[in-house]
């Protein structure tokens, strides 16, 4: 079994609000309270942050359709090339991250060090997150790493007849960048990539997923069936994937049962357990390369530090039953 490297991603400027930089913390609290010594067994890579720039007055995010790509992509370059070295190691990155578009860094990652493999990803989501600045409402970074990943730019729209967002030339080459990172691009293919529980959907993203033909678990085919009978039908799925990389963003979890501990939570949402159980399956299967535990922020979590509870409950189990 391969040793547990640790990343720390805290940079939450890919988000619609602030917080998500202490849910690293707030895991480690749990992990605490548990009377687990996980986090002083195992070294800690922490990356570069630079919230500091939300709070500085008039400072300006950049386009409104990619807020802070600059600065996103300084921080995907950073988790790529620390996911890479890890990996190159022989060590199983577990990252830990604020804001999801380090997302978009950490399968650069995972490319650059296996780049004639074929990456499949497990995306656990409440969000399909397959934005590109000429497709994002908001202009939040964290709803595009897996646009970044399969390298998309005006899809979204043009599925639904949609004239994309008119971006200037700096910010189309940032994107470019962004989605060149670690020397490949696509790094993934659309049928090598799986979503479990995404049910926030407007039409571009429903459309997306048909047209891409990305395979979506929803949360009511998850409760109808067996956990094991859908965690082998996506090993199935991905069988010819050499790598597996598995990123799990909270807000896939009920924020009316759970926990409201997350920037954007959605209702009608999977069960710790459920995610504990899919997670623990995935965990069994050596071509599992990397995990990465996102988006928990526990000063929007109405009941304590729930979030970061069930976010430790979920990875504890995961440690458990790595192979
Ligand atoms: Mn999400």
């Amino acid at each position: 079994m391969k040793a547990i490297k640790l990343i720390e991603i805290k940079s939450e400027l890919g988000c619609a609000q602030l917080g998500a930089s202490m849910g690293s913390d707030a895991i480690k609290m749990a992990a605490h309270k548990s009377n687990s010594d996980f986090f002083a067994q195992h070294e800690i890579i922490k990356l570069p942050e630079r919230n500091y720039l939300l709070a500085k007055k008039n400072q300006s995010p950049g386009h409104e359709k990619a807020k802070w790509l600059r600065y996103i992509l300084e921080n995907c370059q950073t988790a790529c090339n620390t996911v890479a070295d890890v990996l190159e190691d022989g060590h199983f990155p577990v990252v830990i991250s604020a804001d999801h578009s380090s997302a978009a860094g950490v399968i650069a990652g995972v490319k650059q060090a296996f780049p004639e493999q074929r990456i499949g990803i497990i995306w656990i989501d409440a969000h399909s997150d397959l934005h590109s600045p000429y497709t994002t409402h908001s202009g939040n970074m964290h709803g595009m790493p897996l646009g970044a990943a399969l390298a998309l730019d005006t899809e979204a729209r043009d599925f639904i007849q949609q004239t994309p967002n008119d971006l200037p030339e700096q910010t189309k080459k940032q994107w470019q960048h962004l989605k060149e990172l670690g020397g490949i691009a696509p790094k993934v293919l659309p049928k090598d990539l799986v979503f479990i529980g995404v049910r926030y959907f407007k039409p571009e993203h429903s459309a997306l997923i048909r047209n891409l033909n990305v395979k979506l678990y929803t949360v009511e085919e998850i409760r109808k069936n067996k956990i094991e009978k859908i965690a082998t039908a996506i090993y199935k799925k991905l069988e010819h994937c050499e790598k597996i990389y598995l990123s799990f963003d909270v807000d896939v979890l009920d924020c009316d049962v759970v926990s409201t501990g997350t920037g954007t939570p959605e209702p009608n949402g999977l069960f710790v357990e459920e995610v504990a159980e899919l997670i623990q399956y995935f965990a069994q299967n050596s071509k599992l390369c990397c995990l990465e535990i996102s988006e928990v922020s526990p000063v929007l979590d109405r009941q304590g530090n729930a979030m970061a509870e069930a976010a430790w409950h979920i990875l504890n189990k995961a440690i458990m039953y790595r192979t």
